[in-house]
């Protein structure tokens, strides 16, 4: 079967995780991703956590499954003369070097134009241009700089960075929906562009709803916050919310039966309107439901905090999937807090290649999250990660052309 990207070829320059993730979702689009990786030293990730001594870490196979490596040091000559013909060769450079490091290669975006006028140069970098387009940039400071660490965590508590790596692979999803867009527009004008992707716009995307929020402080308290009912002023910022919900149905975390030792025994819990009858039942409180200070959403507001503790005592007393189960078939929306050892395990994730795992030489079987996207003609098959340098004769003869004296020449030259 034919793959949505299987005419692509990629030269991968990306390292550490937001570039690479961009190119792992190409490449199980079906793409040709190269990775193009220093000779003797690799992607950083690779001996970055090391759980298995000698061998690849998760963090770096986890990132670059189905791509192929090619070692290269594009600072000698001829590893520039590699980098030229690859640049002529591919459709698309993708990088997430630090600012200003293809210029001191030699590989501006003016110089890859005249290489190839149909390529594609798609980047990552922290910032985009402004007074802080030079910093360097890893996940923390992104979710700090783009305004989900103030509106994270408890309006007591300090700002917190979330697990979820937002700033690295949130912004190199965004970076390979330009790539895609940008392939798009070649088909209909023949020519490349660049595409660039700041993690600090890709967060603040993200936190679009707290902007949201800020415009709305204008015209009085935010009311579905928690700090609304416990009656605690606004401030002139959006304030971060807890586990509140970000939407217009009110939802808190609340404690299920177990929470005592297990750290994960909980659920999210929505009081949607629609279904506000349904929970006064199932929550033994059936005189809410036509009570004045309950039963619409506008009344309840101010009183979230009772209503909240009361369904959390009828929560108390089931599991979070008994929770689930109770509520799923009564429209009322919850989902349990599932730790990741429950998803490592969970059959129907692996069932669609979400979770799958994957043979690796040097480190043997291990889980990682597949490709999260289903197309129905683009089954993906997920490949390990390659060694490094593993592919780069195969990469130099058969796409570029090099004979194997060449390449003996290059290999010669510490050139790859
Ligand atoms: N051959 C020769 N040189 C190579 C090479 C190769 N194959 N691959 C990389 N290099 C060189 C680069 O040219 C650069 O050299 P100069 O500093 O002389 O120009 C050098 O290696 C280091 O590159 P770097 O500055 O990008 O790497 P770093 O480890 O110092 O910084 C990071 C890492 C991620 C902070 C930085 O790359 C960055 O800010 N990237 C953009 C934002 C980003 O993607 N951040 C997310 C990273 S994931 O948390």
């Amino acid at each position: 079967m034919s793959k949505a990207l299987d005419h692509i070829k990629i030269l991968d320059f990306t390292h550490v995780q937001s570039g690479p993730t961009c190119t792992q979702l190409l490449a199980w689009m079906g793409a040709d991703v190269i990775k193009v990786e220093r000779p003797g030293v690799g992607d950083a990730t690779r001996k970055q956590l090391v759980d298995v001594e000698g061998a690849d870490s998760l963090y770096f196979t986890m990132l670059n499954h189905n791509k192929r490596s090619l070692t290269l040091n594009s600072k000698t000559e001829s590893g520039k003369e590699v980098l030229e013909r690859l640049v002529k060769t591919c459709d698309v450079l993708v990088e997430n070097f630090a600012p200003g490091a293809l210029d001191r290669m030699g590989f501006s975006w003016e110089r890859i134009q005249e290489l190839n006028p149909r390529m594609i140069m798609a980047s990552v970098k922290g910032f985009g241009p402004g007074p802080y387009e030079d910093c360097k940039v890893y996940e923390n400071v992104a979710q700090c700089a783009g305004g989900s660490a103030s509106t994270t965590g408890f309006r007591d508590g300090l700002p917190l960075v979330t697990g979820a790596q937002i700033g690295d692979s949130g912004t190199g999803l965004h970076l390979a929906f330009g790539i895609c867009a940008a392939l798009l527009h070649r088909e209909k004008t023949g020519r490349g562009q660049r595409v660039l992707a700041p993690m600090q716009d890709g967060v603040l995307n993200l936190c679009r709803v707290k902007l949201r929020d800020q415009q709305r402080l204008k015209a009085g308290p935010l009311k579905e916050y928690s700090q609304y009912g416990e009656g605690i002023p606004f401030g002139d910022a959006t304030p971060r919310a807890g586990n509140d919900s970000g939407g217009g149905q009110p939802g808190r975390i609340l404690k299920c039966k177990g929470w005592e030792t297990d750290p994960d025994a909980y659920t999210y819990f929505i009081t949607q309107a629609a279904v506000w009858q349904k929970i006064c039942d199932v929550i033994g409180k059936p005189e809410w439901k036509e009570h004045p200070d309950y039963a619409t959403p506008p009344a309840r507001l101010p009183h979230l905090n009772e209503v909240f503790g009361a369904i959390e005592e009828w929560t108390m007393t089931k599991t979070k999937y008994e929770v689930m189960e109770i509520c799923n078939p009564l429209d009322i929306p919850v989902g349990p807090i599932l730790s990741m050892k429950e998803l490592a395990e969970e059959p129907s994730l692996r069932e669609t290649g979400t979770i799958v795992e994957v043979d690796h030489p040097e480190r043997g079987p291990y889980l990682s999250v597949g490709c999260p996207v289903k197309l129905s003609d683009n089954d993906v098959v997920v490949e390990r990660s390659p060694l490094l340098g593993e592919h780069s004769d195969e990469i130099l003869s058969e796409v570029l052309g090099y004979s194997a004296d060449e390449i003996a020449a290059l290999r010669e030259a510490g050139a790859v």
